[in-house]
């Protein structure tokens, strides 16, 4: 996959030289390039902002420096952090690991001109997207969130590809609690059923508190858990 992502400060991406990201990119897996948007400007101060139209307060992103970023580094499907996007899922994840090139566009401010968004959808798909209803001072650390989602489904990144189909949100519930050893840990003991060696019997444990949890914490999704899907077993529970 290659990944162009475009920010005024490239600084912000030093993490994704580490870890399971940076072995993808060493192994080829993910081919990602970090622009400076300034690398697109024109004039001496290397200007990428202006006062907004119809007033108020803070700075808009120009778009001159945008369509020419757009223009060298596209066409790609089109990613642009924004408390005002569509909330990104892991449904999301899944469509833009299945992607050629994502181009991440990284806004700061209060945001870039409008056109940017509505032209490049002209010639690319385009994702206005959101991690939740907060706001960041910019998209930078929302572009390494979606980074780490999207890497992780990318075939041979991870070691293991049960985690992908056992984990949290695959199979719209929460995972149930994880425990590891000392089985005793401050007069906590790990659940008892959990070192019974019966897995008929742990894998219904775990069933039943993936839809506990899921009911306690996440109405909103247990709300939305098809009803086919509950087993016998689930609607006593
Ligand atoms: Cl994706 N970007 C920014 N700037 N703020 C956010 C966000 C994204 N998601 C929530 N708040």
């Amino acid at each position: 996959m290659r990944v162009d992502i475009i920010s005024i400060f490239p600084d912000y991406f030093t993490p994704l030289d580490l870890s399971l990201i940076g072995k993808a990119r060493t192994s080829g897996l993910l081919d990602l390039v970090v622009h400076d948007l300034r690398t697109w400007t024109s004039d001496v101060h290397r200007t990428v902002d202006d006062t907004p139209y119809g007033g108020g307060p803070g700075m808009v992103m120009r778009p001159e420096p945008w369509s020419q970023a757009l223009d060298a580094v596209g066409p790609g499907t089109l990613i642009v952090p924004s408390p005002v996007g569509k909330p990104f899922t892991q449904a999301d994840a899944h469509e833009l690991a299945a992607a050629e090139h994502l181009i991440f566009a990284c806004g700061r401010y209060e945001g870039i001109d409008q056109r940017v968004i509505d032209d490049a959808a002209g010639r690319m798909p385009v994702r206005e997207v959101s991690l939740g209803d907060y706001v960041l001072f910019g998209g930078e650390v929302a572009v390494i969130v979606i980074m780490e989602a999207v890497t992780r489904l990318l075939p041979g990144v991870l070691g293991n590809a049960d985690s992908l189909t056992e984990e949290s949100h695959a199979a719209g519930l929460l995972e149930a609690p994880v425990y590891t050893k000392p089985a005793s840990w401050r007069g906590r003991d790990v659940p008892e059923i959990l070192r019974s060696g019966d897995h008929g019997r742990i894998a219904r444990w775990r069933r039943d508190q993936s839809l506990l949890r899921t009911a306690e914490r996440r109405p909103d999704m247990f709300a939305a858990y098809p009803p086919a899907q509950l087993d016998r077993a689930d609607r006593r529970a």
